[in-house]
């Protein structure tokens, strides 16, 4: 009977206007003639959003019905971006709410433009995790993320005299119209207190874990809509909040106003994200956030399993959890915990149970991004945890010590507690241990896992525990969201959308490649985007931009390994080149504009003079009149997945040039190239595999290669760094002052000059300016040029993040689609 009463999808533009104007009247408690943009926002957000929850709960019923394994995907981060377009998209109702609006009176693109950034992630970690959810939920596997509900997301960047500075993203200001908080879910979260031994109900004795604080997990649930598919699957965010676990003793005292702080003191767990990238800073509350979501999330797991009745032995072909890095490990001791503890099983069927559950992901092999806490630290937030641990360590190196007898020295290198002072829990070793497969995240990268990071774990489990799943990149938002132009044509010359949801068709441009008529459209939409990025970087950066020089970007946080100081010096070189030059000379170049953009992490000092070297070389190349028709530097502040999918569309190359072998994978290479962009990369991460799809006459390749990188370091330290002809007039221009204060700068050319060059500027510097050398020469030769640009994007369709996400399914999760036929 309720049934008539239910709420339907929309399917119509009057569906999407009586929603909206539900919400106008009704939610927001205004009326039409009153209704500026941002009210427009939340008007339309709403009406879409009771759509989607719609297919969420039909989806839902569906999962849970049909019992199949469910996938969670654990990451502290998820980069959402901007939901509407995106959910527009999909649902595929863009131009029916575009029509419903218009006929308002309101652009549709105003509209979007009201959105905030989801900015709950540093960089490509993050933005990884919500390519992922896209593809599951567009794959149709049963599949849920969890992640934290930050208050404030990732800092906006603001340049004040050519520094960084930051300031709060209070994104929820005006509330977040897709998300829907779940009052009824809260979950309790423990820390801190003591251990006890108890009996359980059977007379077997048990410790009890009795916690001195704790904190109250509240729900809030994003619908993630799949693309062409009513499939809607769940990304819950966990929130602190105050519990009604009041200090009566305080409040009888009369303390009301402590008894009351400490409830507001536990919100400050979910207030921030931590704003380092690849980057470990060893604060307690950021191990407290780890628990507080890695507990609640695991208590609903839990929750949802006992539900369905089954017996503990299938937990794991109910669930598979995925650990993004090393962030949510401690999954593995809490299930351990709940299952022990908790629901009495014996430790050996508990241990066999979390074993088969966990897939672990590594993204780094930087050695100052690996996860270790202080085991004190560590003993004192989570006292039954630490006992779990040694317990699961003492059971991992008795089985080593009978594997490889009387070999002390890899029982130290592989045990869960480094014997440092103080000691330390190492937890990328907790989550080889607890996991039964371990995926790097590039062909490269895995192979560093296996052989520099973990090869002693290797030795012990065997080669097949360690895999590579390269990442890939959703090209829903990054190609039909961020290139609609482009998407279009696509589309009209491969016989139809199908690309969207199966990459690899994309080879089917190559029939096109000599089809004048073709060409000449693709080069059109390439020109139209890098229109609107200029008008972007007109309003941003109060810069014009030459609209026919080459564009020629590098966008990601800003970090010595990236090596944004490489591209400024070349830059530099550049300049100092058309300098010398006569005006005819000059008048023959090619004309470029360098876009540089990235945010720091607030505490890394060395980065934040990389953004002021790149500001101020701005300035002087633009007040320079003999330069500036040939070149122009900017600086894009404050860059964000909004302003990315601008700047992919516009690029004709991109700069993924990273010192060989720290890169995991890099995505963001993906993006620019998939749009019909080029690559100056080194053989690092994704490059190479990108090199080999696309051919690696189409990219220029440059730099030492990872297995050389150690020889030039020893070399550097034992007898110093021979500074390049070229870099050294760059460097000497610099501490002339052209740019300013040179002392500003000296930390860095120091360190290159005197202290080792640890990245190896210095030593692929001459490489680097070649391969700019070629781009010129290539670009030159538009016609050559754009039959390269096809050629990439044609080749692009194994970096679908749909082929990633099935990989996982097949080689760890081991789960498959539900299917339509169900
Ligand atoms: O796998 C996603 C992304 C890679 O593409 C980048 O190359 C890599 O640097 C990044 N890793 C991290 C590790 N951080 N922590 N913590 O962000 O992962």
């Amino acid at each position: 009977e309720w049934k008539k009463f239910s709420v339907h999808v929309i399917q119509d533009k009057s569906d999407f206007q009586l929603g909206f104007v539900r919400h106008v009247e009704t939610t927001l408690g205004r009326s039409l003639f009153n209704c500026d943009d941002l009210a427009a926002y939340h008007a339309s957000a709403r009406s879409v959003k009771d759509s989607l929850i719609v297919m969420w709960n039909q989806t839902q019923q569906r999962q849970t019905l049909l019992g199949n394994k469910r996938i969670y995907y654990l990451s502290l981060e998820f980069l959402m971006g901007r939901a509407m377009d995106n959910a527009l998209l999909n649902m595929g109702i863009k131009k029916t709410v575009s029509d419903g609006l218009h006929d308002f009176g309101f652009h549709i693109e105003d509209i979007e433009n009201q959105e905030p950034d989801a900015g709950l992630g540093n960089g490509g970690l993050g933005r990884l995790a919500a390519c992922y959810i896209d593809s599951m939920s567009t794959l149709e596997y049963s599949a849920w993320g969890y992640g934290l509900r930050y208050e404030y997301g990732i800092f906006r960047q603001k340049i004040i005299d050519g520094y960084q500075v930051e300031q709060p993203d209070y994104w929820l200001e005006y509330s977040n119209p897709w998300e829907i908080p779940r009052h009824e879910i809260g979950i309790d979260v423990m820390f801190y207190g003591r251990v006890e031994e108890a009996f359980n109900s059977q007379g077997h004795a048990v410790k009890k874990w009795i916690g001195g604080e704790i904190v109250r997990a509240m729900a809030y649930d994003l619908p993630i809509p799949g693309y062409r598919t009513t499939n809607t699957n769940n990304l819950r965010l966990w929130s602190a909040q105050p519990n009604d676990i009041f200090d009566f003793a305080k409040f009888n005292e009369g303390d009301y106003q402590n008894a009351v702080a400490e409830q507001v003191e536990a919100q400050t767990i979910t207030s921030v994200l931590y704003p380092n990238d690849n980057f470990h800073k060893g604060k307690e509350l950021r191990l407290k956030q780890q628990y507080f979501w890695v507990s609640a999330s695991l208590s609903d797991i839990v929750r949802r399993f006992k539900k369905s009745r089954r017996d503990w032995s299938e937990f794991s072909d109910s669930a598979a959890i995925q650990l993004n890095d090393t962030h949510p490990t401690l999954a593995i001791l809490e299930l351990l915990r709940v299952l022990v503890d908790l629901e009495g099983l014996e430790w050996k069927k508990a241990w066999d149970i979390t074993y088969n559950t966990f897939g672990y992901t590594n993204h780094t092999v930087m050695q100052e991004a690996l996860e270790k806490w202080p085991l004190d630290v560590f003993g004192n937030m989570l006292p039954r945890h630490l006992e779990i641990l040694y317990e699961v360590n003492y059971d991992f190196l008795k089985k080593v010590e009978e594997q490889f007898p009387n070999n002390p020295e890899l029982i130290s290198k592989v045990s869960l507690i480094e014997e440092s002072n103080p000691k330390q829990v190492r937890m990328a070793s907790l989550a080889v241990v607890g996991s039964h497969k371990v995926n790097g995240v590039a062909e490269l990268h895995s192979e560093l896992v296996r052989t520099q990071l973990f090869p002693e774990y290797v030795k012990i489990y065997g080669e097949d525990k360690f895999i590579n799943i390269t990442n890939g990149i959703t090209p829903r938002r990054w190609l039909l969201e961020a290139n609609p132009g482009l998407a279009e044509l696509i589309a009209e010359y491969t016989g139809g959308t199908e690309f969207l949801t199966d990459l690899t068709r994309l080879r089917q441009l190559l029939k096109h490649i000599d089809d004048p008529e073709f060409r000449s459209r693709w080069s059109r939409v390439k020109q139209t985007n890098k229109h609107a990025l200029a008008s972007m970087i007109r309003k941003y950066a109060g810069r014009h931009i030459n609209v026919h020089a080459l564009f020629d970007i590098q966008v990601k946080r800003i970090h010595e390994y990236k090596r944004q100081q490489l591209n400024v010096f070349g830059v530099i070189d550049r300049y100092l080149k058309l300098k010398k030059m006569t005006p005819e000379q000059r008048a023959k170049e090619q004309p470029r504009v360098v876009l540089i953009g990235g945010k720091s992490a607030p505490g890394y000092f060395m980065a934040k003079v990389i953004i002021k070297l790149v500001t101020a070389v701005a300035d002087v190349v633009e007040s320079d009149p003999e330069v500036s028709d040939v070149l122009q530097v900017v600086f894009v502040p404050d860059y964000n997945v909004s302003k990315a999918q601008r700047l992919v569309a516009a690029n004709d190359l991109s700069e993924h040039i990273s010192t060989a072998g720290t890169e995991a994978s890099g995505t963001s290479n993906m993006k620019f190239v998939l749009n019909g962009g080029l690559i100056i990369g080194t053989v690092d991460g994704a490059n190479i595999e990108i090199g080999r799809e696309v051919g690696t006459e189409n990219m220029f390749f440059f730099g030492h290669l990872a297995e050389s990188v150690e020889g030039v370091r020893k070399e550097n330290r034992e007898n110093g760094v021979s500074l390049d002809p070229n870099l050294a007039e760059v460097f000497a221009t610099i501490d002339n002052g052209l740019f300013g204060d040179p002392n500003i700068y000296k930390p860095l050319l120091d360190s290159i000059r005197y202290q080792g060059d640890y990245y190896l500027v210095n030593a692929d510097f001459r490489a680097f300016v070649e391969a700019q050398a070629a781009v010129d020469a290539a670009f030159a030769d538009r016609e050559g040029w754009v039959t390269k640009s096809i050629t990439s994007v044609a080749n692009m369709g194994f970096f679908s993040s749909d082929r990633a996400v099935n990989e996982y399914a097949e080689s760890i999760w081991n789960t498959e689609p539900l299917g339509n036929d169900c």
